[in-house]
Protein backbone atom coordinates (compact mmCIF):
# COMPACT_ATOMS: atom_id res chain seq x y z
CA UNK A 1 0.00 0.00 0.00
CA UNK A 2 1.49 3.37 -1.06
CA UNK A 3 1.17 5.23 2.67
CA UNK A 4 1.73 8.47 0.79
CA UNK A 5 -1.04 8.41 -0.51
CA UNK A 6 -3.25 7.24 1.82
CA UNK A 7 -1.68 10.18 3.76
CA UNK A 8 -3.10 12.71 0.40
CA UNK A 9 -6.75 11.60 0.55
CA UNK A 10 -7.58 11.87 4.24
CA UNK A 11 -9.32 14.54 5.73
CA UNK A 12 -7.18 17.13 7.61
CA UNK A 13 -8.18 18.22 10.79
CA UNK A 14 -6.93 20.86 13.08
CA UNK A 15 -8.56 21.06 16.21
CA UNK A 16 -10.11 23.74 18.63
CA UNK A 17 -9.29 22.94 22.13
CA UNK A 18 -11.36 24.88 24.52
CA UNK A 19 -10.06 25.13 28.07
CA UNK A 20 -12.51 25.47 30.70
CA UNK A 21 -12.49 24.93 34.68
CA UNK A 22 -12.48 20.76 34.26
CA UNK A 23 -9.94 20.47 31.47
CA UNK A 24 -7.42 17.50 31.69
CA UNK A 25 -5.39 16.91 28.64
CA UNK A 26 -7.01 13.36 28.45
CA UNK A 27 -9.88 15.31 26.57
CA UNK A 28 -7.53 16.59 23.86
CA UNK A 29 -5.80 12.98 23.58
CA UNK A 30 -8.70 11.55 22.75
CA UNK A 31 -10.12 14.07 20.42
CA UNK A 32 -6.57 13.14 18.40
CA UNK A 33 -7.80 9.44 18.66
CA UNK A 34 -11.02 9.91 17.52
CA UNK A 35 -9.47 11.66 14.83
CA UNK A 36 -7.32 8.75 13.84
CA UNK A 37 -10.46 6.35 14.41
CA UNK A 38 -12.23 8.58 11.62
CA UNK A 39 -9.45 7.90 9.43
CA UNK A 40 -8.52 11.59 9.06
CA UNK A 41 -5.54 13.50 9.16
CA UNK A 42 -4.35 15.30 12.62
CA UNK A 43 -2.85 18.45 11.59
CA UNK A 44 -2.82 20.61 15.36
CA UNK A 45 -4.58 22.31 17.73
CA UNK A 46 -5.42 25.55 18.73
CA UNK A 47 -5.60 25.80 22.88
CA UNK A 48 -7.43 28.34 24.15
CA UNK A 49 -8.47 29.12 27.49
CA UNK A 50 -12.18 30.15 28.86
CA UNK A 51 -13.02 32.27 30.86
CA UNK A 52 -15.90 33.67 29.13
CA UNK A 53 -17.90 31.85 26.16
CA UNK A 54 -18.35 34.70 23.35
CA UNK A 55 -21.96 33.79 22.05
CA UNK A 56 -21.30 33.99 18.64
CA UNK A 57 -18.24 32.40 18.15
CA UNK A 58 -17.17 30.15 21.44
CA UNK A 59 -13.85 31.46 21.22
CA UNK A 60 -12.43 35.22 20.90
CA UNK A 61 -12.68 36.79 17.46
CA UNK A 62 -8.82 37.61 17.74
CA UNK A 63 -8.06 33.96 18.48
CA UNK A 64 -9.86 32.97 15.18
CA UNK A 65 -7.89 35.36 12.95
CA UNK A 66 -4.71 33.80 14.51
CA UNK A 67 -5.80 30.45 13.60
CA UNK A 68 -6.87 31.53 10.07
CA UNK A 69 -3.36 33.08 9.27
CA UNK A 70 -2.32 29.15 10.90
CA UNK A 71 -4.70 27.25 8.48
CA UNK A 72 -4.85 29.52 5.32
CA UNK A 73 -1.96 27.94 3.60
CA UNK A 74 -2.49 24.44 4.78
CA UNK A 75 -5.48 24.10 1.98
CA UNK A 76 -8.54 21.68 2.37
CA UNK A 77 -8.52 21.86 6.12
CA UNK A 78 -11.26 20.82 8.66
CA UNK A 79 -11.82 22.47 12.09
CA UNK A 80 -12.75 20.39 14.60
CA UNK A 81 -14.24 21.97 17.71
CA UNK A 82 -13.69 19.81 20.47
CA UNK A 83 -16.98 20.43 22.61
CA UNK A 84 -20.20 21.18 21.32
CA UNK A 85 -21.21 24.15 19.36
CA UNK A 86 -24.44 25.77 18.37
CA UNK A 87 -25.53 25.78 14.88
CA UNK A 88 -25.33 29.54 14.64
CA UNK A 89 -21.72 29.28 16.39
CA UNK A 90 -20.55 26.42 13.92
CA UNK A 91 -21.61 28.54 10.95
CA UNK A 92 -19.77 32.11 12.90
CA UNK A 93 -16.61 30.22 13.52
CA UNK A 94 -16.89 28.74 9.90
CA UNK A 95 -17.43 32.31 8.43
CA UNK A 96 -14.67 33.71 10.25
CA UNK A 97 -12.08 31.58 9.02
CA UNK A 98 -12.80 31.91 5.27
CA UNK A 99 -16.09 29.48 4.83
CA UNK A 100 -14.04 26.50 6.13
CA UNK A 101 -15.99 23.17 7.21
CA UNK A 102 -16.20 23.42 10.74
CA UNK A 103 -17.14 20.55 12.89
CA UNK A 104 -18.13 19.26 16.84
CA UNK A 105 -17.51 16.77 18.60
CA UNK A 106 -20.76 15.24 18.13
CA UNK A 107 -20.67 15.28 14.55
CA UNK A 108 -17.08 13.39 15.00
CA UNK A 109 -18.34 10.95 17.02
CA UNK A 110 -21.65 10.43 14.91
CA UNK A 111 -19.47 10.21 11.68
CA UNK A 112 -17.40 7.11 13.17
CA UNK A 113 -20.38 5.37 14.27
CA UNK A 114 -21.83 5.60 10.93
CA UNK A 115 -18.65 4.04 9.35
CA UNK A 116 -18.39 1.39 12.26
CA UNK A 117 -21.89 0.29 12.35
CA UNK A 118 -22.32 -3.12 11.15
CA UNK A 119 -25.76 -4.42 12.08
CA UNK A 120 -28.52 -3.57 10.09
CA UNK A 121 -29.77 -2.28 13.96
CA UNK A 122 -26.50 -0.53 14.50
CA UNK A 123 -26.90 1.46 11.26
CA UNK A 124 -30.50 2.81 11.99
CA UNK A 125 -29.22 3.57 15.73
CA UNK A 126 -26.40 5.43 14.01
CA UNK A 127 -29.03 7.21 11.35
CA UNK A 128 -31.23 8.17 14.13
CA UNK A 129 -28.52 10.01 16.09
CA UNK A 130 -27.64 11.87 13.13
CA UNK A 131 -30.80 13.06 11.94
CA UNK A 132 -31.55 13.90 15.70
CA UNK A 133 -28.49 15.78 15.61
CA UNK A 134 -28.94 17.25 12.11
CA UNK A 135 -32.85 18.63 12.33
CA UNK A 136 -32.90 21.26 14.90
CA UNK A 137 -29.65 22.18 12.70
CA UNK A 138 -31.55 22.50 9.52
CA UNK A 139 -33.84 25.40 10.25
CA UNK A 140 -33.28 27.42 7.24
CA UNK A 141 -29.70 26.78 7.06
CA UNK A 142 -30.06 23.47 4.77
CA UNK A 143 -27.97 25.35 1.96
CA UNK A 144 -25.27 26.35 4.63
CA UNK A 145 -25.10 22.74 5.35
CA UNK A 146 -25.35 21.09 2.22
CA UNK A 147 -22.73 22.90 1.00
CA UNK A 148 -20.06 21.07 3.54
CA UNK A 149 -18.90 18.56 0.25
CA UNK A 150 -18.36 14.97 1.54
CA UNK A 151 -16.12 13.90 4.41
CA UNK A 152 -16.55 13.79 8.08
CA UNK A 153 -20.34 14.86 9.27
CA UNK A 154 -21.93 13.83 5.76
CA UNK A 155 -21.80 9.96 5.79
CA UNK A 156 -24.80 7.82 6.65
CA UNK A 157 -25.57 4.47 6.33
CA UNK A 158 -29.05 5.54 5.48
CA UNK A 159 -27.62 7.50 2.72
CA UNK A 160 -30.29 10.66 3.87
CA UNK A 161 -29.36 13.73 2.02
CA UNK A 162 -28.68 16.68 3.78
CA UNK A 163 -30.50 18.47 1.41
CA UNK A 164 -33.99 16.73 1.96
CA UNK A 165 -36.25 19.15 3.48
CA UNK A 166 -36.98 19.05 7.51
CA UNK A 167 -40.50 17.57 6.72
CA UNK A 168 -38.57 14.53 4.84
CA UNK A 169 -36.38 14.02 7.78
CA UNK A 170 -39.29 14.51 10.34
CA UNK A 171 -41.24 11.02 8.98
CA UNK A 172 -37.65 9.09 8.42
CA UNK A 173 -36.85 9.93 12.36
CA UNK A 174 -40.29 9.14 13.30
CA UNK A 175 -39.81 5.87 11.45
CA UNK A 176 -36.51 4.92 12.35
CA UNK A 177 -38.13 5.17 15.77
CA UNK A 178 -40.44 2.95 15.14
CA UNK A 179 -38.48 0.36 13.76
CA UNK A 180 -35.90 -0.02 16.41
CA UNK A 181 -38.44 0.01 18.77
CA UNK A 182 -39.95 -3.36 17.21
CA UNK A 183 -36.49 -4.53 17.31
CA UNK A 184 -36.14 -3.91 21.13
CA UNK A 185 -39.37 -5.78 21.82
CA UNK A 186 -37.87 -8.80 20.18
CA UNK A 187 -34.75 -8.08 21.70
CA UNK A 188 -36.83 -8.26 25.18
CA UNK A 189 -38.13 -11.27 24.24
CA UNK A 190 -35.19 -13.20 23.70
CA UNK A 191 -33.89 -11.67 26.55
CA UNK A 192 -36.59 -12.78 28.97
CA UNK A 193 -36.28 -16.34 26.92
CA UNK A 194 -32.96 -16.38 28.05
CA UNK A 195 -33.45 -15.31 31.56
CA UNK A 196 -36.29 -18.33 32.09
CA UNK A 197 -33.65 -21.06 30.40
CA UNK A 198 -31.69 -19.89 33.96
CA UNK A 199 -28.10 -18.98 31.97
CA UNK A 200 -26.26 -16.34 34.03
CA UNK A 201 -25.03 -14.07 32.48
CA UNK A 202 -22.00 -11.56 32.54
CA UNK A 203 -21.28 -8.31 30.35
CA UNK A 204 -18.00 -6.80 29.42
CA UNK A 205 -18.77 -2.72 29.89
CA UNK A 206 -16.38 0.36 29.90
CA UNK A 207 -14.63 2.78 27.92
CA UNK A 208 -13.87 2.40 24.68
CA UNK A 209 -10.44 1.18 24.02
CA UNK A 210 -10.12 -0.52 27.18
CA UNK A 211 -9.93 -4.14 25.53
CA UNK A 212 -13.47 -5.85 26.19
CA UNK A 213 -13.17 -7.45 22.83
CA UNK A 214 -9.95 -8.64 23.13
CA UNK A 215 -11.17 -9.74 26.86
CA UNK A 216 -14.48 -11.64 24.75
CA UNK A 217 -11.94 -13.66 22.85
CA UNK A 218 -9.27 -14.74 25.10
CA UNK A 219 -11.69 -16.01 27.91
CA UNK A 220 -14.21 -17.57 25.12
CA UNK A 221 -12.00 -18.22 21.86
CA UNK A 222 -14.17 -16.13 19.94
CA UNK A 223 -13.08 -14.02 16.75
CA UNK A 224 -14.30 -10.24 17.44
CA UNK A 225 -12.90 -7.56 16.16
CA UNK A 226 -10.42 -5.42 18.11
CA UNK A 227 -8.38 -2.96 17.01
CA UNK A 228 -6.49 0.32 18.27
CA UNK A 229 -9.40 2.78 17.70
CA UNK A 230 -12.38 3.99 19.51
CA UNK A 231 -15.48 2.33 18.98
CA UNK A 232 -13.88 -0.64 17.32
CA UNK A 233 -17.12 -2.57 18.63
CA UNK A 234 -20.77 -1.58 17.97
CA UNK A 235 -22.71 -4.40 18.05
CA UNK A 236 -23.20 -6.88 20.95
CA UNK A 237 -21.61 -9.78 20.79
CA UNK A 238 -22.40 -13.11 22.97
CA UNK A 239 -20.34 -16.38 23.56
CA UNK A 240 -20.10 -18.74 25.87
CA UNK A 241 -17.89 -18.66 28.67
CA UNK A 242 -17.71 -22.03 30.77
CA UNK A 243 -15.72 -22.32 34.02
CA UNK A 244 -15.45 -25.50 35.71
CA UNK A 245 -18.74 -27.08 34.30
CA UNK A 246 -20.47 -23.85 34.96
CA UNK A 247 -21.89 -22.41 31.61
CA UNK A 248 -22.37 -18.21 31.54
CA UNK A 249 -22.59 -16.30 28.20
CA UNK A 250 -20.31 -13.17 28.37
CA UNK A 251 -21.34 -10.47 26.14
CA UNK A 252 -19.38 -7.81 24.50
CA UNK A 253 -21.29 -4.18 23.30
CA UNK A 254 -20.45 -0.90 22.88
CA UNK A 255 -17.82 1.49 24.98
CA UNK A 256 -18.45 4.21 26.38
CA UNK A 257 -16.55 7.78 25.86
CA UNK A 258 -16.73 10.90 27.97
CA UNK A 259 -19.47 13.28 26.89
CA UNK A 260 -21.31 10.80 24.51
CA UNK A 261 -23.32 12.93 23.37
CA UNK A 262 -26.84 12.32 24.27
CA UNK A 263 -28.67 11.65 21.04
CA UNK A 264 -26.04 8.21 20.38
CA UNK A 265 -26.83 7.05 24.24
CA UNK A 266 -29.99 7.66 23.67
CA UNK A 267 -29.64 5.70 20.18
CA UNK A 268 -27.68 2.95 21.82
CA UNK A 269 -29.48 2.40 24.98
CA UNK A 270 -31.95 -0.67 23.48
CA UNK A 271 -28.33 -2.10 22.45
CA UNK A 272 -26.92 -1.36 25.74
CA UNK A 273 -29.95 -3.13 27.32
CA UNK A 274 -29.25 -6.12 26.73
CA UNK A 275 -25.62 -6.07 28.17
CA UNK A 276 -26.90 -4.19 31.34
CA UNK A 277 -29.69 -6.93 31.99
CA UNK A 278 -26.96 -9.45 33.16
CA UNK A 279 -25.73 -10.81 36.89
CA UNK A 280 -22.63 -9.80 36.66
CA UNK A 281 -21.07 -7.00 34.92
CA UNK A 282 -17.19 -6.97 34.48
CA UNK A 283 -16.01 -3.03 33.83
CA UNK A 284 -13.26 -2.81 32.13
CA UNK A 285 -10.65 0.08 32.27
CA UNK A 286 -7.00 0.44 30.76
CA UNK A 287 -4.43 0.05 33.33
CA UNK A 288 -2.14 2.18 31.38
CA UNK A 289 -4.68 4.66 30.41
CA UNK A 290 -6.61 7.38 32.35
CA UNK A 291 -8.37 4.93 34.62
CA UNK A 292 -9.71 7.06 37.15
CA UNK A 293 -11.01 8.83 34.74
CA UNK A 294 -12.88 5.77 32.34
CA UNK A 295 -14.20 4.68 35.69
CA UNK A 296 -15.82 7.75 36.73
CA UNK A 297 -17.57 8.28 33.25
CA UNK A 298 -18.35 4.30 33.01
CA UNK A 299 -20.25 4.66 36.40
CA UNK A 300 -21.72 7.62 35.72
CA UNK A 301 -23.19 6.77 32.61
CA UNK A 302 -24.30 3.35 34.20
CA UNK A 303 -25.72 5.51 36.68
CA UNK A 304 -28.43 7.67 34.59
CA UNK A 305 -29.15 4.26 32.87
CA UNK A 306 -30.28 3.27 36.40
CA UNK A 307 -27.62 0.09 36.11
CA UNK A 308 -27.63 -1.19 39.59
CA UNK A 309 -25.89 -4.93 39.14
CA UNK A 310 -23.11 -5.92 41.14
CA UNK A 311 -19.80 -5.81 39.17
CA UNK A 312 -16.09 -6.03 39.35
CA UNK A 313 -13.59 -3.57 38.38
CA UNK A 314 -11.18 -5.36 35.64
CA UNK A 315 -7.75 -3.35 35.07
CA UNK A 316 -6.56 -4.81 31.95
CA UNK A 317 -3.56 -4.31 30.34
CA UNK A 318 -1.81 -4.54 33.42
CA UNK A 319 1.39 -6.88 31.88
CA UNK A 320 4.57 -5.43 33.59
CA UNK A 321 2.66 -2.92 35.98
CA UNK A 322 4.58 -3.25 39.40
CA UNK A 323 3.03 -0.77 41.34
CA UNK A 324 -1.04 -1.47 41.87
CA UNK A 325 -1.22 1.43 44.75
CA UNK A 326 -3.02 4.16 42.75
CA UNK A 327 -6.27 1.78 41.81
CA UNK A 328 -9.11 1.41 43.26
CA UNK A 329 -8.41 -1.54 46.10
CA UNK A 330 -11.05 -4.00 44.72
CA UNK A 331 -9.70 -4.37 40.86
CA UNK A 332 -8.94 -7.04 39.62
CA UNK A 333 -5.23 -6.89 37.52
CA UNK A 334 -5.41 -9.17 33.70
CA UNK A 335 -3.57 -8.96 30.74
CA UNK A 336 -6.13 -9.84 27.92
CA UNK A 337 -3.38 -9.52 25.66
CA UNK A 338 -0.96 -11.91 27.10
CA UNK A 339 -2.98 -13.97 29.69
CA UNK A 340 -2.00 -12.90 32.90
CA UNK A 341 -4.78 -13.03 35.48
CA UNK A 342 -7.48 -14.78 33.29
CA UNK A 343 -7.45 -17.61 35.86
CA UNK A 344 -7.78 -15.62 38.39
CA UNK A 345 -10.57 -13.86 36.72
CA UNK A 346 -12.67 -16.78 36.17
CA UNK A 347 -11.89 -17.88 39.91
CA UNK A 348 -13.85 -15.00 40.61
CA UNK A 349 -16.71 -15.19 38.59
CA UNK A 350 -17.14 -18.61 39.66
CA UNK A 351 -16.85 -17.46 43.13
CA UNK A 352 -19.36 -14.95 42.76
CA UNK A 353 -21.72 -17.20 41.41
CA UNK A 354 -21.22 -19.94 44.00
CA UNK A 355 -20.88 -17.87 46.65
CA UNK A 356 -24.27 -19.08 48.04
CA UNK A 357 -23.99 -22.78 46.70
CA UNK A 358 -23.20 -26.01 48.88
CA UNK A 359 -21.25 -29.17 47.45
CA UNK A 360 -23.40 -32.18 48.56
CA UNK A 361 -22.12 -35.71 48.14
CA UNK A 362 -24.49 -37.79 45.95
CA UNK A 363 -25.35 -41.53 45.58
CA UNK A 364 -27.79 -42.42 42.91
CA UNK A 365 -28.40 -45.86 42.93
CA UNK A 366 -28.57 -47.23 39.32
CA UNK A 367 -31.86 -47.82 39.05
CA UNK A 368 -32.25 -44.66 39.87
CA UNK A 369 -30.89 -43.05 37.06
CA UNK A 370 -33.94 -42.19 35.24
CA UNK A 371 -35.31 -40.16 38.57
CA UNK A 372 -32.01 -38.73 38.35
CA UNK A 373 -31.09 -37.34 35.21
CA UNK A 374 -33.27 -34.56 34.97
CA UNK A 375 -31.96 -32.94 37.85
CA UNK A 376 -28.29 -32.95 36.11
CA UNK A 377 -28.75 -29.39 35.12
CA UNK A 378 -29.38 -27.85 38.05
CA UNK A 379 -25.88 -29.29 39.54
CA UNK A 380 -22.02 -28.46 38.49
CA UNK A 381 -21.11 -32.84 38.46
CA UNK A 382 -17.82 -33.70 39.69
CA UNK A 383 -15.64 -36.70 41.24
CA UNK A 384 -17.44 -39.58 39.93
CA UNK A 385 -17.12 -43.08 41.57
CA UNK A 386 -18.93 -45.85 39.56
CA UNK A 387 -19.18 -48.72 42.37
CA UNK A 388 -20.80 -51.82 41.94
CA UNK A 389 -25.06 -50.51 43.12
CA UNK A 390 -24.72 -46.68 42.05
CA UNK A 391 -23.11 -44.14 41.23
CA UNK A 392 -21.32 -41.82 43.92
CA UNK A 393 -20.76 -38.07 42.74
CA UNK A 394 -19.77 -34.55 44.61
CA UNK A 395 -22.07 -31.74 43.18
CA UNK A 396 -22.20 -28.22 43.67
CA UNK A 397 -25.90 -27.15 43.61
CA UNK A 398 -27.33 -23.64 44.27
CA UNK A 399 -29.71 -23.45 47.49
CA UNK A 400 -32.57 -22.73 45.04
CA UNK A 401 -32.20 -26.08 44.30
CA UNK A 402 -31.31 -27.88 47.35
CA UNK A 403 -34.53 -30.01 48.27
CA UNK A 404 -34.74 -31.51 44.84
CA UNK A 405 -31.17 -33.53 45.69
CA UNK A 406 -32.59 -34.69 49.41
CA UNK A 407 -33.66 -38.07 48.02
CA UNK A 408 -30.26 -38.67 46.49
CA UNK A 409 -27.78 -37.18 49.97
CA UNK A 410 -24.80 -40.14 50.40
CA UNK A 411 -25.49 -41.02 53.85
CA UNK A 412 -22.83 -43.96 54.06
CA UNK A 413 -19.79 -43.12 56.26
CA UNK A 414 -16.48 -40.96 54.70
CA UNK A 415 -15.64 -41.99 51.61
CA UNK A 416 -11.75 -42.44 50.95
N1 LIG B 1 -0.90 -3.99 25.93
C1 LIG B 1 -2.12 -4.50 25.91
N2 LIG B 1 -2.96 -4.15 24.92
C2 LIG B 1 -4.19 -4.68 24.92
C3 LIG B 1 -4.63 -5.59 25.93
N3 LIG B 1 -5.91 -5.92 25.66
C4 LIG B 1 -6.26 -5.25 24.55
N4 LIG B 1 -5.24 -4.50 24.08
C5 LIG B 1 -5.22 -3.65 22.88
O1 LIG B 1 -6.09 -2.55 23.08
C6 LIG B 1 -6.70 -2.17 21.85
C7 LIG B 1 -8.21 -2.12 22.02
O2 LIG B 1 -8.70 -3.42 22.22
P1 LIG B 1 -10.24 -3.79 21.97
O3 LIG B 1 -10.41 -5.17 22.48
O4 LIG B 1 -10.63 -3.49 20.57
O5 LIG B 1 -10.94 -2.75 22.94
P2 LIG B 1 -12.51 -2.50 23.19
O6 LIG B 1 -12.67 -2.17 24.62
O7 LIG B 1 -13.28 -3.66 22.66
O8 LIG B 1 -12.75 -1.19 22.32
P3 LIG B 1 -14.11 -0.66 21.64
O9 LIG B 1 -14.76 -1.78 20.93
O10 LIG B 1 -13.60 0.40 20.75
O11 LIG B 1 -14.94 -0.11 22.76
C8 LIG B 1 -6.24 -3.20 20.82
O12 LIG B 1 -5.18 -2.64 20.10
C9 LIG B 1 -5.77 -4.36 21.67
O13 LIG B 1 -4.77 -5.12 21.03
C10 LIG B 1 -3.70 -5.95 26.97
O14 LIG B 1 -3.97 -6.72 27.89
N5 LIG B 1 -2.47 -5.36 26.90
MG1 LIG C 1 -14.66 -3.77 21.23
Amino acid sequence: MNFENRADNREKIYIIQPIGQDYTPSEHDEAVSLIESADALYLGTLFQQIREINPATYIGSGKLVDLKERIDGLGGITVLFNGELSPSQTLNISAALGDIKVIDRTTLILDIFAKRAQSSEGKLQVELAQLKYLYPRLKGKGAALSKLGGGIGTRGPGETQLETDRRHIRLRIDYLENKLRALATRRRLLTDRRKKSETRTVSLIGYTNTGKSTLLNALTAADVYAADRLFATLDPTSRLLRIDGSDFLLTDTVGFLHSLPHNLIDAFRSTLESALHCDLALIVCDARGDHERQLQTTLATLKEMQFEKPYFIVMNKSEGLSDTTLYPKESIFISAKNGDGLALLKEKILQFFRKDSVLLHLRIPYERMSEYTPLKKYAVEKNFNYRDDALLLDAIVEPAYLSLFRGFADRTKKRG
